[in-house]
């Protein structure tokens, strides 16, 4: 037997402001995976073609209005809903690059500066997901952002809620996740380069963590 047929896939998730790039670097580092001939599905949230990421799409596009927990429960339950078909993805040896995953469903819901939907609060309904084996921040300024255009169509992407998002984001760059292993939630990468430039640079951090996961050295997916 091979042993190589058994082990799994990693999690990876990129995270950043609209408009950072976040969905080009998640397809150019499939592509890596491809070309490696390493099995790779890409996902992201929210994932707006399931009955609940149409109601979360009708709240973006303030179709609808929402109590700010209840939209905070339907991007979680988003997530929940996904959550077999990672883990059998990942267990199955291929691995899962989101666009998008917890992180910004507890960064955003706590940005809103809503003094009953705090960080605690937020992160609750996220306990038990899995947890991703790299989560990498695209880091920009909301300036920069806006420049490349195509914002302020959809609820949040205003100047004020993007700074604050970027605010907290920097904050878990510094956050342990709480497990002894030193690891912190997001690792926050400058994103102002090129896209060339910055796909190498996640590859850069994405890489070896994919590796020490082949190698079987971070066991199976934690939550
Ligand atoms: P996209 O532009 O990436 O489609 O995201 N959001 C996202 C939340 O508020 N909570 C979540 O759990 C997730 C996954 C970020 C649409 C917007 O939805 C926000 C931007
Ligand atoms: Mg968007």
């Amino acid at each position: 037997i091979d042993p190589a047929e058994h082990r799994r896939g990693a999690f990876i998730v990129l995270e950043g402001l609209d408009r950072s790039g976040k969905s080009t670097q998640a397809k150019l580092m499939e592509q890596r995976f491809v070309e490696l001939n390493k099995p790779v599905k890409g996902m992201r949230f929210p994932d707006r073609t399931t009955p609940i990421g149409q109601m979360i799409d009708g709240y973006l596009k303030s179709k609808v209005e929402m109590e700010d927990h209840a939209i905070h429960l339907l991007f979680s339950a988003n997530r929940w809903e996904a959550v077999a078909k990672i883990k059998a993805l990942v267990a199955q040896g291929t691995t899962v690059i989101a666009d998008r995953f917890f992180h910004s469903g507890v960064v955003y819901s706590a940005a809103k500066g809503n003094p009953a939907l705090n960080y605690k609060w937020a992160r609750a309904p996220e306990i038990g997901l899995p947890r991703p084996d790299m989560v990498v921040f695209l880091d920009l300024n909301p300036e920069e952002t806006a420049r490349r255009g195509g914002w302020g169509a959809e609820k949040y992407e205003n100047g004020e809620m993007q700074m604050r998002v970027r605010q907290l984001f920097r904050d878990l760059g510094k956050k342990d996740i709480g497990d002894w292993s030193g690891e912190k939630e997001v690792i926050v990468l400058d994103a102002g380069g090129g896209i060339e430039e910055v796909a190498e640079a996640i590859w850069e951090l994405v890489r070896p963590r994919v590796e020490a996961v082949e190698r079987g050295e971070r066991g199976s997916l934690k939550t």
